[in-house]
């Protein structure tokens, strides 16, 4: 059980869609908000503070992006700075940041924050895809597919102009991804040379849930001053999870998606999450957005008995 009574939780909104080539995932945080996340995780124990939502700067948005193969990266940056800033000061005041996107890009902000204070962390990262392109091998040009990469310091760069040169990029050695099934060729190369260590849906399959996430948990606290779980909610299958813009068939069920919160929680070394990917417009009745409170809650350490 996490020792709810010392946690104080900040939650970040962060609308911006412009990462992904589906448009609507900027409404997340309302979203989820709409779902209670606020009362919930006060009923839980936790002091809860919101602080807001950080928005697309209007000037940039129809900037042109200066590499076609990164499409509105100026935005994006620029948000993801934002982010950086209020993720490092939620943590500097002993909070814990909740962070509600958004497309996946934004979690270059989110990471880094916490690294800036932490200086060594691991990431567990729920995903049904990789998010490890870059520039050179990106098929898309969306940029919600390379953060992962731009964290592990291989590019692209451009998403991380905040990023002070002493701040270390996060250890692929740390980062455990689980739950991918849409992987691209380079991607796949990429991410075997870098060392991340990767758990797709048939390993999942084959060892279950629980194994796979002893593991993830060992490699995310190796020598690491804590970890982040950046929560894609694509990871999870469609039939639970309808309201994602990228959905793959064949995913986590809800049950496996809890039992990979739980186990966070009880771990005990979780240092902030987010929640990401969420796009009320394709989502029926907000079923996704109840999933996302409610996995969130589990990640606090809500237990059922
Ligand atoms: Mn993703």
């Amino acid at each position: 059980m996490n020792d709810v009574n010392s946690r104080i939780v900040d939650i970040i909104g962060i609308q911006v869609d412009l990462g992904a080539s589906r448009r609507g995932v900027d409404m997340g945080p309302s979203a989820i908000r709409y779902s209670g996340i606020f009362e919930k995780i006060s009923e839980l124990g936790y002091e809860c503070y919101d602080k807001g939502d950080i928005t697309a700067n209007p000037l940039l948005i129809d900037k042109p992006s200066p590499n076609p193969k990164l499409k509105n990266i100026d935005v994006i940056a620029n948000a993801s700075n934002e982010l950086y800033i209020k993720v490092q000061a939620s943590l500097q005041n002993g909070h814990f940041p909740l962070v509600l996107g958004g497309d996946h890009s934004i979690a270059v902000g989110s990471v880094l924050g916490v690294q800036s204070v932490h200086e060594n962390i691991g990431i567990i990262w729920i995903d049904a895809h990789g998010d490890f392109n870059n520039a050179e091998t990106t098929p898309s040009g969306n940029v919600h597919g390379m953060s992962l990469s731009a964290i592990t310091g291989l590019g692209p760069e451009e998403m991380i102009p905040f990023k002070p040169a002493n701040i270390s990029y996060v250890n692929p050695n740390n980062i455990a991804l689980i739950g991918v099934r849409s992987i691209d060729d380079e991607e796949k190369k990429r991410l075997k040379e870098c060392g991340a260590h990767v758990f797709t849906m048939a390993d999942i399959d084959k060892y279950g849930m629980k194994d796979i996430m002893k593991m993830a948990i060992d490699i995310a606290t190796n020598g690491t001053k804590g970890f982040h779980v950046s929560l894609d909610l694509d990871a999870i299958n469609p039939n639970e999870a309808p309201g994602v813009g990228t959905p793959v068939y064949g995913g986590l069920t809800l049950r496996e998606a809890h039992l990979a919160a739980e186990m966070i929680a009880e771990n005990n070394n979780l240092l902030s999450a987010e929640i990401v990917e969420l796009n009320p417009i394709l989502d029926i009745k907000n079923q996704t957005g109840e999933l996302a409170v409610q996995l969130a809650l589990s990640l606090l350490g809500k237990t059922i008995y």
